[in-house]
């Protein structure tokens, strides 16, 4: 088949899945053609079957704002025009969905739309009365639409539509890629051999919660020596790097900002912290429970699909501070429970969330919807 992804390109979670998921369709013998307003974050090198478009966005006097969703249906529509495309597959509803529909309406009836919902598309921006009708009208367009937990969907069709429609197809890790490897030499240089290590991987945005795992870090220190390792870049970074000077925590937290391989970080840690008040699957926690480390997450959106309360990690109501320490000082205090559970997480991301598994649902998606088996609103 021949598939135009497109997504956000830097930092975040559909950005990652998009981009995996090309380079496995990739291998797999499709030809993958990214359009996208950057390289996306972790496409890496040069791949056979893969190929990049850039959609520049050229600003005009004329224009208050630059037109990014019009030239991306316009270069979607070229590019599907130019590479014969099969399908475009876009990641994150706005606009995304609603460019491709307009591509398609300039190509062809024949070229199809498949849209995935990743998370604050419909749970932050669905609340938006000033986008809910376009993002309602780029879903009913689609002649596919996924979405990434069963969570994810029941809030869609509270909120947007509810007659439509929406196969939930997870979030996924190479299990090739994600194990825990083995980081001694580098653990010792954060963290001496008494000490444990918490780690919290987000763009850190608001709905993450990051200042919570400050908090949870010094609840954790009055009993276990802890370290906490944050990972990745955003606008709440300042803030909580500021809460941990004022808990006076400093020597204890470290910022690595973006890293391109987790996977030696992950491998570091006793425990992944993601105390998020949204979060529709939490591909980080899955990544982490990949590489053996036992999630403490708070029961929000699809998290309880992903992390198994009691067995690969524990969850909390959000905002529960005080209980997540407590559960992760289970966890640092009982290294029989923490072997258990980090040996349970290993297990189940490999067994429910492994890329040949997914990538091979994604792919009999697109064999229906060219069969014109796609789903419409109320079919
Ligand atoms: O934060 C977002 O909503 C954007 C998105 C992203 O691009 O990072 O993240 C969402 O998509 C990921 C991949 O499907 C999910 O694993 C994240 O849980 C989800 N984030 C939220 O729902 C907050």
């Amino acid at each position: 088949m021949k598939i135009g992804i497109t997504c956000y390109p830097s930092l975040g979670g559909s950005g990652i899945v998009a981009t995996e998921l090309g380079k496995f369709l990739a291998e797999r013998g499709h030809t993958v053609h990214f359009i996208t307003s950057g390289v996306p974050f972790r496409l890496g090198t040069y791949m056979r079957n893969i190929y990049y478009h850039e959609v520049e966005v050229n600003s005009y006097s004329v224009f208050r704002y630059p037109p990014y969703d019009l030239t991306l249906a316009s270069r979607m529509a070229q590019v599907a025009r130019m590479a014969e495309l099969d399908l475009l597959h876009v990641h994150y509803a706005v606009p995304h969905a609603v460019s491709a529909y307009l591509a398609k309406l300039m190509v062809g009836d024949h070229l199809k739309v498949v849209t995935t919902l990743h998370g604050t598309d419909i749970t932050v921006l669905g609340y938006d009365p000033t986008l809910i009708d376009i993002i309602r009208f780029g879903i009913q367009r689609s002649d596919y639409v996924t979405a990434v937990s069963e969570s994810l969907i029941q809030e869609t069709k509270q909120l947007i539509c509810h007659d439509q429609e929406i196969a939930c197809i997870y979030n996924f890790i190479d299990p090739a890629q994600y194990y825990r490897h083995d980081v001694t030499a580098l653990r010792r240089e954060y963290v001496n051999s008494e000490q444990k290590l918490l780690v919290h991987l987000s763009n850190f945005r608001k709905v993450k919660r990051a200042p919570d795992c400050v908090r949870i870090l010094q609840q954790v220190r009055q009993q276990v020596d802890a370290k906490l390792l944050f990972i990745g870049e955003g606008p709440e970074l300042p803030a909580v790097q500021q809460l941990t000077f004022e808990l006076g925590l400093q020597d204890y937290v470290m910022f690595l900002g973006k890293q391109e391989d987790i996977t030696p970080m992950l491998s570091m840690a006793d425990l992944m912290l993601l105390p998020s008040e949204k979060e529709s699957f939490g591909l980080s926690a899955l990544e982490a429970m990949a590489c053996g480390v036992p999630v403490i997450a708070s029961r929000a959106g699809g998290i309880p699909e992903v992390v198994i309360h009691g067995e690969t990690g524990f969850l909390a109501p959000i905002g529960a501070v005080d209980q997540m320490a407590a559960d992760a000082l289970k966890l640092l205090k009982h290294p029989m429970l923490w072997a258990e559970m980090s040996q349970h997480a290993v297990n189940w991301a490999k067994t429910h969330f492994a890329a040949e598994r997914i990538v091979t649902q994604y792919e009999e998606i697109y064999r229906k919807v060219l069969e014109g088996e796609g789903r419409r609103e109320g079919a």
